[in-house]
């Protein structure tokens, strides 16, 4: 058996490549493009809701943020560390995010204006991510599918939260119910657009797919989170944004209205909203740490040389 056959055949018995096993060149490519993109999302969507921490309204809601953000950004560090074992460094993942050449998630050039855009980010974003996440659970790649597992179980703390928040809001003031429907009605298509083009439009999901990189289509995973918060929608007493949804008997799903797809490819082409500020924001944040990595070095430096001091 070739090392191929033997690859294609491990795919197919559903078992996990591990790093030390042989995988194509263009197995390995893809998982670092998507992979590094996904840890990329996690670290910069940390800006949207970071930016809310000093002035969430309660010390209860002040430090169950303060603790989602913080989840969000050990998500970056299981991913990083996931795509390092792939034969990349961190530093060039990096870079090339910081340059514009790698993605990540378009959602997050979105700001956050009022309080419940953090409800609603919580919902609908984290709500997405979930949806996408549970079945990345079974990519057949093993580090990445591991720390799905545990991404996951923090995601849907994530989402509760941020529906919690919807609930009082959407319940309380006529003010309130305003800002919970304002930020519905935002955050809403962006969130469609979480789950990429059109299956039709999608440069890498037949590859992915064929490989078990991704379990599931971009339309079959929104046609999920459309289906669950059209619900949600109704839990909450808010209206639709999509005045096109329908139930579609004959299909068991809902049917949606058109998404803005020039929207979408403006946003994740560097036009969005806030693209410049939140590289901008990541490229300060990282000189600023310099320090911690050089700090780091030396110390691991000086411990390798006590350590081969004590064994000569
Ligand atoms: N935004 O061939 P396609 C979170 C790009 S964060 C930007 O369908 P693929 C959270 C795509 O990369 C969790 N770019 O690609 C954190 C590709 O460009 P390149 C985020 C997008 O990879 C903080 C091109 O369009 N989740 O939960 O097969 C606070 C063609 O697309 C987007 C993940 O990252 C987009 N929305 O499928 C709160 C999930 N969509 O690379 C919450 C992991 C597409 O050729 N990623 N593009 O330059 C995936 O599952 C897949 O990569 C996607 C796209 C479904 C997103």
């Amino acid at each position: 058996m070739t090392p191929e056959q033997n690859f294609m055949r491990k795919i197919e018995a559903e078992e996990k490549i591990e790093p030390k096993d042989w995988m194509p060149d263009a197995y390995r490519k893809n998982l670092v493009r998507q992979v590094s993109q996904h840890a990329h999302s996690e670290v910069i969507g940390m800006q949207p809701e970071g930016n809310w921490i000093t002035r969430a309204p309660s010390l209860r809601r002040k430090a169950i943020l303060l603790s989602k953000v913080q989840d969000e950004g050990g998500h970056g560090l299981y991913l990083y560390s996931a795509c390092e074992t792939l034969g990349v460094a961190r530093e060039e993942l990096v870079a090339a995010m910081q340059q514009g050449i790698a993605k990540y998630a378009s959602i997050f050039n979105y700001p956050a204006q009022t309080w419940a855009d953090v409800g609603a980010i919580g919902w609908l974003v984290d709500g997405a991510a979930i949806v996408n996440q549970v079945s990345l659970q079974r990519t057949s790649y093993g580090p990445y599918s591991r720390a799905m597992i545990r991404i996951c179980k923090e995601e849907s703390f994530h989402q509760r939260q941020g529906f919690e928040i919807m609930l009082v809001l959407a319940s309380g003031s006529p003010e309130q119910q305003a800002m919970a429907q304002d930020a519905l009605n935002r955050f809403y298509w962006p969130s469609l657009m979480m789950f990429g083009p059109h299956d039709a439009e999608s440069a890498h999901s037949a590859r992915s797919m064929q490989w078990k990189i991704k379990r599931e289509t971009n339309d079959d995973l929104r046609q999920k989170f459309i289906d669950q918060t059209a619900e949600q929608v109704k839990v909450l007493g808010l209206t639709h944004p999509d005045r096109d949804l329908k139930w579609n008997a004959e299909r068991g799903h809902y049917d949606s209205g058109d998404i803005d797809w020039d929207e979408f490819y403006n946003v994740i082409n560097g036009n969005g909203h806030a693209n410049r500020q939140r590289l901008a924001h990541h490229i300060q944040a990282h000189e600023e740490g310099a320090w911690v990595r050089e700090a780091m070095s030396a110390y691991k430096a000086r411990r390798k040389a006590l350590t081969a001091q004590q064994a000569a």
